[in-house]
């Protein structure tokens, strides 16, 4: 009877063992809406860089009012694999305008990766990287057709950034992507880019701080890219993030002034033994 007792108990406590596992896994679980989904393709790409002669984006279709706070995209810097400490990019998202980019409805240049995976896949020689970027004053754009463009500013490099093919999203997606080349209209290609727009819940959203630095992301992100985590809705504001120690002066070691000493001593004694002489 005890025996049955003990047993039921330990069952009951490890069910509420695996209940509070599988409640936190479910709490600290990303709120997040895919609204494109493509994945890369690896077969083909376009250079697209504020430094080359070509601009590429891609059309998607909303069917309600969303805000776009963080981009996925798949590329690489062709064909020099010259990896910028901070990539540069800029995004834009346009309305529509009879099946090419039209209007300008959100721009932002200078966005570097929070987070940026090497694929282990290589396109024309170039090793594709998956790059994740937060949209600082994200956008909210109501039920529509829309395009983005996204691009390098690789003025200091000789590499020129390229964004892969990805493979259609069958839902919110739209076949064709649109190139342009400086002072040219855009026109229209038979592929699609690399690219996944989501909208990641604020409320999954905490300052991330790495070397001194903070930015806002979410706490899986903030591990991939071995920061310190500060926890569900802090932000970046009051500067969380502690200041890497100034470097220090160096300073003689205790030996270091012992054989300094006696290279004076010595070099006193050799002249005076030299003014002797002379
Ligand atoms: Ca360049
Ligand atoms: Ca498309």
């Amino acid at each position: 009877m005890r025996e049955k007792i003990i047993k039921t108990l330990l069952m009951k406590i490890s069910m509420l063992g695996l209940c509070i596992i599988f409640g936190l896994g479910f709490a600290s679980n990303t709120l997040a809406e895919t609204l494109l989904n493509q994945p890369p393709a690896y077969t083909s790409g376009y250079t697209s860089d504020s430094a080359g002669d070509q601009f590429v984006a891609d059309n998607f279709v909303l069917g309600s009012e969303k805000t776009i706070n963080q981009i996925i995209l798949w590329g690489g810097y062709y064909s020099g694999n010259s990896l910028p400490a901070a990539d540069n990019f800029t995004v834009i998202f346009h309305q529509n305008n009879s099946g090419v980019p039209g209007t300008i409805l959100y721009e932002r240049t200078g966005i570097n990766h929070t987070e940026r995976t090497n694929t282990g896949n290589t396109v024309y020689n170039t090793i594709i990287y998956q790059f994740t970027l937060n949209l600082p004053s994200p956008p909210t754009l109501p039920a529509g057709t829309y395009w983005v463009q996204i691009f390098g500013n690789t003025l200091n490099s000789d590499d020129t950034f390229l964004w892969v093919n990805g493979i259609l999203d069958p839902v919110n997606g739209i076949p064709q992507c649109a190139v342009r080349h400086p002072g040219e209209d855009w026109y229209k290609e038979n592929n699609e880019r690399a690219v996944q727009l989501n909208f990641i819940s604020e409320s999954s959203m905490g300052a991330c701080c790495k070397n001194g630095n903070c930015s806002m992301m979410t706490e899986a992100a903030c591990m991939d890219t071995g920061g310190t985590w500060q926890g569900v809705g802090t932000n970046c504001d009051s500067n969380p993030c502690k200041q890497p120690p100034p470097t220090a002066i160096p300073t003689l070691s205790e030996w270091g002034m012992i054989i300094f000493s006696l290279l004076l001593a010595g070099s006193a004694i050799w002249m005076i033994r030299r003014r002797q002489v002379s």
